[in-house]
């Protein structure tokens, strides 16, 4: 609209930096020029508005623009706005240090431009605050054009991930990183809902089937922490299905390491998972909480945590009551029965109810450890959603059978065993449940088998935290994001400095900050700290102060310390900080065991759902994971992740083996992390690195101290100097003739895949700056969006020109 407001490109030659170029930069001035009389030769206002500051760089990115819409001979297009500004990519800016850096994301904040680029990577800024840029005008916008027609935007890098799909038929995958509350699971959101639009979900079904995927699993699997009121407490990995044309099919989710021990523990002034409020709630104002023989007055124990004023935000907020609505459509939506959103609404109820049950010591002269319930109501109304017997519950709650020497002995348990049995179960309930929530989801949504489908995967999981207390909950976030930091600096820097090496290119190596030794610090069999808390684990006399004394004996690296005068605790120096860790509970935490009994009690229900969770064998070999670490000793991700689908099985549910080495969840989060890379590195990575720009979530506060630190420990400084010197793409000679030979060949010539062929296509592309390896080509990240476009440009033409010569087109 505001076109003829843009100044028009032929400003630049007036801009006093290129009129005082000299060296190389003339050449581009008097290409510039040509162009500039060219396009106003054929008619075509060009206009831009480019903030141009005199960078040579931004100049080539004109000329470039200029030169690929030459292609389009201006009669299809007789404006042409070039919009992008140096300003949106860091990679353009003239002096590189962290000030100038951190001046300039501040500059752009606070005109609300919440995203930048570093090269291919997208640094998204949280901004606190509805943004009325992700309507489905921008979609459109966003859609197979050049990345510098457009500013800097979340949709931009969904659609280089589906282009990249499209036109290389290769799997693709975005990953998201940042610290909890920094935006990940948002952008996943904004991904999904582009990728939808691009992958022209016609079958409105299906787009909202997918569109739903998010919602529902979040309901039950995030929560409100002290950092962020949505806080992802599971990692997920989400597939998008698609054809070779790039239509959407289906999806699939895997999902990671459910924080179980939020359903009955929250920490002060947090919340269990936002399901258990929603359906209370719901139940609520239906009037139907009898039905699920929900206590009414005061809310259910696991969810009435402190300092969180439930039931006043349950009987006057609408919110939650809505949220329970769009959780039911969401259900309905996507294909659930009306019988299993029932089942999974009483096994909810149920669960409260457990979290409801007391327990009594009975003292008596000869027995002092034997507990009871004195509060039958609860027992009964769990049992009763359970569709078990309320006497085998207590029993299974208040006893164990112990097999000794072929002797089956019956023990009673104290008040506080009987209580963790009960939360044993609560957990149990909850984290079986979630998964069988998300394997349906995938069965609905899973595409048909006859269809070969390729994949863009989107990782969104829990932020590195460090909280007042943290625990072993934490410790495993915290190490999942070691992981992923990585990975994306084996992709950015790692194995691009190995290439130069091996194929003989001189390009200047940068410095950054690799954070494997903490990696190996945590993984290494047998002396990593994982593997030393299993080991302790298994003692059954060991204690958490056992625990501490094995770690201060056996870590001596200087990312681990214990600290003096404070019991019970070590402290990590981790890539995102110091974290000082609460070894309260870790053992316990990390055995995660179910006793038997309580299985065998819920294996006898009618319902078929729990049946269906609890069908799984009892006792199993585990046979451990050929996967060896550390995987990326060998610089390349080669993941051998060998395990027997009931191995699998079993992992997702390591609280039920009981045989000598059980299963803990350590071992559990180790193959988590192996199978979720196994999953990533078949994909061409893409990356957006969220950076919280406040602590306290204030729209439009952008604090300096925090966006530094997070810039320093990303090392977004040194990825900006890579991408800047560096060849982000090295593609194989023959790879790269196969790809492109339409550029400088005919369709029908069959090029042979050589060096020579190589340097012909490029020449032809007039592409510049390139450099040539042994047996690669090694390009600029900029390069392969342009031979991309040129692609797509042949191929239209050339499908047009067949279409008349077999006189479809008349
Ligand atoms: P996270 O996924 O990175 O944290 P979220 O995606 O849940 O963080 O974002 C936290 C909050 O920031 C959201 O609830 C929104 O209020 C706000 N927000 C983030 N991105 C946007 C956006 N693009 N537009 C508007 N508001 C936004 V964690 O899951 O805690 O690691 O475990
Ligand atoms: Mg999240």
């Amino acid at each position: 609209k505001d076109f003829e407001a843009r100044p028009s490109v032929t400003h630049l030659l007036e801009h006093p930096f290129i009129k005082q170029a000299h060296g190389k930069d003339v050449a581009l001035r008097q290409q510039l020029a040509a162009l500039i009389q060219e396009q106003q030769e054929i008619g075509c206002k060009t206009k831009t508005n480019f903030s141009f500051g005199g960078h040579f760089t931004a100049l080539r990115g004109i000329i470039m623009s200029l030169t690929s819409y030459r292609h389009e001979r201006i009669n299809t297009r007789k404006t042409l706005i070039i919009q992008s500004c140096p300003d949106d990519d860091l990679v353009n800016l003239e002096f590189l240090d962290e000030e100038t850096i951190i001046c300039h994301l501040q500059k752009r904040y606070d005109e609300l431009q919440v995203y930048t680029y570093v090269g291919d990577i997208l640094i998204a800024l949280n901004p606190f605050q509805n943004l009325s840029i992700y309507s489905p005008q921008f979609s459109k916008l966003y859609h197979g054009v050049k990345r510098a027609d457009n500013p800097p935007h979340i949709f931009a890098t969904a659609d280089a991930a589906y282009q990249g799909m499209v036109t290389f038929c290769k799997d693709q995958c975005i990953i998201i990183s940042g610290e909890s509350g920094a935006g990940k699971t948002e952008s996943a959101h904004l991904i999904v809902q582009h990728l939808t639009f691009l992958g022209k979900a016609n079958n409105r079904s299906l787009r909202e089937k997918i569109l739903q995927v998010n919602p529902l699993v979040e309901a039950f699997g995030n929560a409100c922490t002290a950092i962020n009121d949505n806080s992802s407490r599971f990692g997920k990995y989400l597939e998008m299905k698609f054809t070779p044309t790039g239509a959407v099919i289906g999806a699939k989710i895997s999902e990671y390491l459910l924080e179980k021990s939020r359903v009955i523990k929250q920490a002060v002034g947090e919340k269990n998972f936002h399901i258990f409020y929603y359906i209370y709630a719901g139940l609520y104002h239906q009037n139907k909480l009898k039905a699920y023989r929900l206590p009414e007055g005061t809310p259910p124990r696991y969810i009435d945590s402190e300092n969180c004023k439930v039931m006043q935000d349950i009987v006057s907020g609408k919110l939650y009551k809505e949220q329970f609505d769009a959780i039911q459509e969401c259900f309905r939506n996507i294909g659930f029965t009306e019988e299993e959103v029932n089942s999974v609404y009483r096994i909810l109820s149920a669960i409260l109810n457990t979290g409801n049950i007391e327990f009594a010591a009975i003292t008596s002269q000869h027995q002092t450890d034997k507990s009871e319930v004195p509060n039958s109501e609860a027992l009964e109304s769990a049992a009763s959603l359970l569709s078990i017997g309320p006497e085998e519950l207590q029993e299974a709650l208040t006893s164990q059978c112990v097999v000794t020497r072929g002797e089956t002995i019956i023990r009673t348990n104290t008040v506080d065993k009987a209580a963790d049995v009960r939360d044993a179960m609560s957990k149990a309930l909850y984290g079986r449940l979630f998964s069988w929530i998300v394997n349906r989801i995938n069965s609905l949504l899973q595409p048909d088998m006859n269809i070969c489908c390729m994949n863009v995967g989107i990782l969104d999981i829990f932020g590195f935290e460090n909280f007042k207390k943290n625990s072993f909950e934490q410790l495993c976030i915290n190490i999942a994001n070691e992981q992923i930091q990585f990975y994306f600096n084996q992709h950015i820097f790692a194995l691009e400095q190995m290439e130069y090496q091996s194929e003989g290119v001189d390009a200047s190596l940068v410095e950054y900050e690799d954070n494997r030794p903490i990696l190996d610090m945590f993984l290494q069999k047998p002396m990593g700290l994982l593997s030393l808390l299993d080991e302790e684990s298994r003692f059954p006399q060991a204690t958490d102060q056992t625990l501490v004394d094995k770690f201060e004996d056996n870590l001596r690296c200087k990312y681990f310390w214990i600290p003096k005068r404070v019991e019970l605790c070590f402290g990590i120096q981790h890539y995102a900080g110091k974290v000082m860790y609460d070894v309260n509970g870790f053992l316990e935490k990390n055995r995660d065991t179910l006793p038997a009994d309580i299985v065998v009690v819920l294996r006898t229900s009618e319902n078929k759902l729990l049946q269906q969770l609890f069908s799984s064998p009892l006792t199993k070999t585990v046979m451990f994971l050929a996967c060896v670490w550390p995987v990326h000793r060998c610089g390349v991700f080669t993941v051998n992740v060998c395990v027997q689908v009931d191995t699998m099985e079993m992992m997702r549910h390591p609280e039920e083996t009981t045989n000598m080495r059980r299963q803990t969840v350590a071992s559990y989060f180790r193959y988590s992390l192996m199978d979720l890379l196994s999953k990533m590195v078949v994909g061409q990575p893409h990356f957006v690195r969220c950076i919280k720009p406040n602590d306290d979530r204030q729209a439009l506060r952008f604090c300096k101290e925090r966006v530094m630190v997070q810039l320093r420990y990303t090392g977004i400084l040194e990825t900006v100097n890579i991408r800047r010197q560096g060849y982000s793409h090295r593609i194989l000679f023959e790879e790269f003739v196969n790809r492109y030979y339409y550029l400088a060949f005919r369709a029908h010539q069959m090029p042979e895949t050589s060096k020579e062929n190589a340097v012909a296509i490029l020449q032809r592309a007039k592409l510049e700056d390139w450099v040539l390896g042994k047996t690669k080509v090694f390009l600029k990240y900029y390069h392969v969006e342009q031979l991309n476009l040129l692609l797509r440009e042949v191929i239209a033409r050339v499908v047009v020109m067949q279409a008349y010569t077999k006189g479809w087109l008349g």
